[in-house]
């Protein structure tokens, strides 16, 4: 099975499969070294690696090159994060395909306005563009794939816009009809009850995604047992978390005077160079250098 068979079977199967954020294909690698069934390309992290917002101050092309990379040392499927698909149905048309051919096994696409403002930040510019609008960029989609197992995810941001329960599933049906493939479903609120609330009154029959970025309480187990959701994706912990080591290790040196103490506190020299993979280029040296 390739790839987007692969995630197109788990999508169906009705269990929970776990999607980590990478910013490169260093973090990707080590997402799947940790065990996660998949890699989110995310934009909210690829925009912070640069250090601009994450509201389309990057091109598509600069996230699409990303995630081309990220493919290509990865075996577990890619979910590609297009954001609103920049532009509308005509500029969807022709970025999927790319992505597609760039090795992501799935996008996610969401129905705010070009250019967009990141969900979680309080008080962030959220403008949704019209349901009809929204089903029509899905269509887009959905008819400019090649590989049928190729999966479009439909993201509606009805909850982080602040427009309630009765508009996000309203959303999510429109969506559902006009072809996703899955439902991603967000929300900013600290607890999982707006989430909650919203995976209780859902009667559609594909299956729904979450980010719990903000309500962190919830567990695999609890999203699992609820049976309506196949992914969970772990938003920006890539990020965080290589912030967090960065900030503790500059400091220390900073604080120390040197590299001494912090050496035997982090990874070798040895294992980096694993991870780039030199196990395969001594390969190629010893079959075909000469
Ligand atoms: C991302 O990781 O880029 C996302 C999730 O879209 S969030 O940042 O929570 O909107
Ligand atoms: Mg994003």
């Amino acid at each position: 099975m390739n790839k987007n068979q692969l995630f197109r079977r788990a999508l169906e199967s009705g269990t929970l499969m776990t999607a980590m954020a990478a910013h490169n294909p260093l973090a990707a690698k080590l997402a799947e070294q940790a065990g996660f069934d998949a890699v989110w390309g995310s934009g909210f992290e690829l925009s912070a690696s640069y250090a601009v917002p994450d509201a389309n101050i990057l091109s598509s092309g600069v996230h699409l090159g990303m995630m081309r990379a990220i493919a290509s040392v990865v075996s577990v499927p890619l979910i590609a994060d297009i954001d609103t698909g920049f532009g509308n149905a005509v500029n969807v048309s022709y970025v999927v395909p790319q992505y597609e051919a760039a090795g992501a096994s799935a996008v996610v696409m969401e129905d705010k306005t070009f250019p967009k403002d990141t969900s979680l930040r309080a008080d962030g510019r959220q403008e949704l563009v019209r349901i009809e609008e929204f089903q029509g960029k899905i269509g887009a989609a959905v008819d400019s794939r090649c590989d049928k197992d190729f999966a479009v995810i439909a993201r509606t941001e009805a909850l982080i816009a602040g427009l309630g329960q009765v508009e996000a599933v309203k959303r999510a049906l429109a969506y559902e009809e006009a072809g996703a493939d899955a439902i991603l479903i967000h929300s900013k609120q600290k607890t999982p009850d707006e989430i909650l609330a919203f995976i209780n009154a859902w009667s559609g029959k594909i299956p729904l995604v979450l980010v719990p970025t903000a309500y962190p309480q919830l567990t695999e187990a609890d999203i699992a047992a609820l049976g309506k959701v196949s992914i969970v994706i772990y938003g920006n912990h890539a990020v965080r978390a290589a912030v967090g080591a960065m900030r503790r290790v500059f400091d220390q040196i900073r604080k120390d005077g040197g590299i001494r103490e912090v050496d035997k506190t982090l990874p070798s020299v040895r294992n980096i160079i694993s991870l780039q993979g030199d196990d395969a280029m001594r390969r190629i040296e010893a079959n075909y250098l000469r």
